[in-house]
């Protein structure tokens, strides 16, 4: 209220006298730079944030956003609300200057007055624009284009937050940058709303509705019990994220996140399960050690129930969405890579032989891991929450075959190769037994022969000794 009332006569100044503002920003203007808290200075319609015609990105891991004074920060909406609108018509371009002027206001470029950067606001977040483009992005895949999802700032500019390999009904893989500077300061609400300009769904195929009716008929009527129970407690085919709106920092990045592009159908115990873990793992880690991470998340193969006599690729709506067997989320800072995989198969029952799901040889055990990673490496065999493995970047994609990703020198998120892990451990038991028996048997053999020589058994010996042989050998008798 109070802020309100200032702001009423600050704007009737204003209206009334260009000059007094004028006067009353050059004195404001003497201190020295802006800091902009993320917690409090930031709500669910912030703007966009620009900067040299980049998407913003945080200059520190701190709480709070550094501006030096007079710094220049475009902010972007597609409609502006509040007192903007008392002002001149400028204010309803999609695109401002907002000028560091001090403590946490900025001037707006053009209309000689400061606001906090809190009531910078948007009436609602910038949309996305889609732009395919020609680039082949899935070496099998003719029809896998990338498709950039961003902001269509003016004519121009367009701003690109990822892009997602798409054939017209599955993505691959969606790629994007975690920031070094990751945090999540910033509280966001989640639309329930995705937006769709990519798929010609007839009904909504991830309402669950449809999905149990989808389910019911490739088992002619019936659930299996798990399934039937699974969804007796609300879970089922979640809008699984590739991006996950939590890899990014700020309000606006994150909607651009609910696009159908990006996402497909998963398990909702692996979607909460090891998926999660996988996200803040991954996010953790880039924060942690300050280290911008290149990220492909991304879908491989389809589910089946077989080990429920339905051994059919199983897809949601009429054959148009396929659920996708495995779920992986590439992380690489430069030639440092790794890759970590999880099984969209939340039943136990229908995991009957896990191979069938690993793809490329598991490492998870033969490393010890980033403290990053141990939320993730705890639960990451648990089949109920999304069975999941990490295999070296360079075997992964001799089978997932994606076509920009350059050789790859080292292991990403690793700490010390472990040289004791289960299976070696196994592996020098197994030896060490094989050893003993062996020697056991020699030993045996050894006995054997010693008794058939001397036709007595070694213990029987015990009271004898070599000169009592001698001795009583007939040869030797005088
Ligand atoms: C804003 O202030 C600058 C100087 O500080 C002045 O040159 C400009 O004319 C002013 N603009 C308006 C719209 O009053
Ligand atoms: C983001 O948010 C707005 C509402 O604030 C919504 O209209 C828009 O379509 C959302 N999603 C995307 C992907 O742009
Ligand atoms: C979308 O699908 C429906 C039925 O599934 C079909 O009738 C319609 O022609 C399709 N529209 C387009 C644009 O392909
Ligand atoms: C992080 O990525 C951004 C943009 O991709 C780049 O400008 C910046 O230099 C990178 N920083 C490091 C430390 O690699
Ligand atoms: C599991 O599958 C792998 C390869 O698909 C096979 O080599 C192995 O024998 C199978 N194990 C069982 C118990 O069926
Ligand atoms: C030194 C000075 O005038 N500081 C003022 C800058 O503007 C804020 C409000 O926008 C005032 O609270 C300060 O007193």
């Amino acid at each position: 209220m109070k802020i309100f009332s200032v702001l009423v006569i600050f704007i009737a100044f204003y209206i009334n006298s260009n000059n007094f503002i004028k006067a009353s920003i050059q004195e404001n203007f003497t201190i020295n730079g802006c800091n902009v808290n993320l917690r409090t200075s930031f709500s669910q319609n912030s703007p966009l944030l620009v900067q040299d015609n980049k998407l913003y990105r945080p200059t520190n891991k701190a709480e709070t956003l550094l501006f030096s004074q007079n710094e220049i920060v475009e902010i972007y909406c597609e409609e502006w609300i509040n007192h903007f609108v008392i002002n001149s018509k400028k204010t309803f371009r999609g695109s401002l200057n907002a000028i560091c002027a001090n403590g946490n206001n900025f001037l707006i470029h053009g209309m000689n007055i400061t606001f906090p950067f809190q009531d910078l606001k948007c009436k609602h977040l910038p949309r996305f624009t889609r732009k395919p483009t020609t680039i082949k992005c899935y070496n099998e895949d003719d029809n896998a284009v990338l498709h950039e999802i961003g902001y269509q700032i003016d004519k121009n500019r367009f701003l690109s937050l990822y892009e997602s390999c798409f054939n017209g009904q599955r993505t691959w893989y969606t790629k994007y940058n975690i920031d070094k500077f990751w945090n999540n300061f910033i509280h966001f609400k989640r639309p329930t709303i995705f937006e769709n300009d990519v798929y010609n769904m007839s009904k909504n195929y991830y309402n669950t509705i449809i999905q149990k009716e989808k389910l019911r008929e490739i088992f002619s009527g019936s659930l299996p019990k798990e399934i039937q129970e699974l969804y007796e407690n609300g879970g089922f085919f979640n809008r699984g994220h590739l991006a996950a709106s939590s890899d990014f920092i700020f309000p606006s990045n994150k909607n651009l996140t609910f696009h159908l592009i990006n996402v497909a159908p998963q398990w909702s115990k692996f979607n909460s399960g090891n998926c999660a873990k996988i996200e803040t793992a991954t996010a953790n880690y880039a924060a942690k050690m300050s280290k911008n991470l290149t990220t492909y998340t991304g879908t491989f193969g389809v589910i089946n129930f077989k080990a429920y006599g339905v051994n059919k690729d199983f897809y949601l709506g009429n054959e148009i969405l396929p659920v996708p067997k495995l779920y992986y989320r590439i992380i690489m800072n430069d030639d440092i890579g790794v890759v970590l995989i999880g099984v969209n198969d939340p039943f136990p029952k229908n995991i009957k032989n896990i191979s069938d799901y690993i793809i490329c040889q598991d490492i998870s055990d033969d490393y010890k891991w980033d403290a990053s990673f141990d939320l993730w490496y705890t639960n990451r065999k648990s089949i109920g929450k999304g069975y999941s493995y990490a295999c070296e970047l360079n075997e992964f994609l001799k089978i997932v075959k994606i076509s920009d990703i350059e050789k790859i020198s080292g292991i990403l998120g690793v700490t010390k190769k472990k040289y004791f892990n289960t299976y070696s451990v196994i592996i020098i038991i197994s030896v060490a037994a094989i050893f003993s028996l062996l020697a056991a048997i020699g030993f045996l053999i050894y006995i054997e022969k010693l008794s058939n020589h001397c036709l007595k058994k070694p213990w029987e010996l015990k009271a004898t000794n070599n000169y009592d042989r001698f001795i009583n050998d007939p040869k030797h008798k005088i």
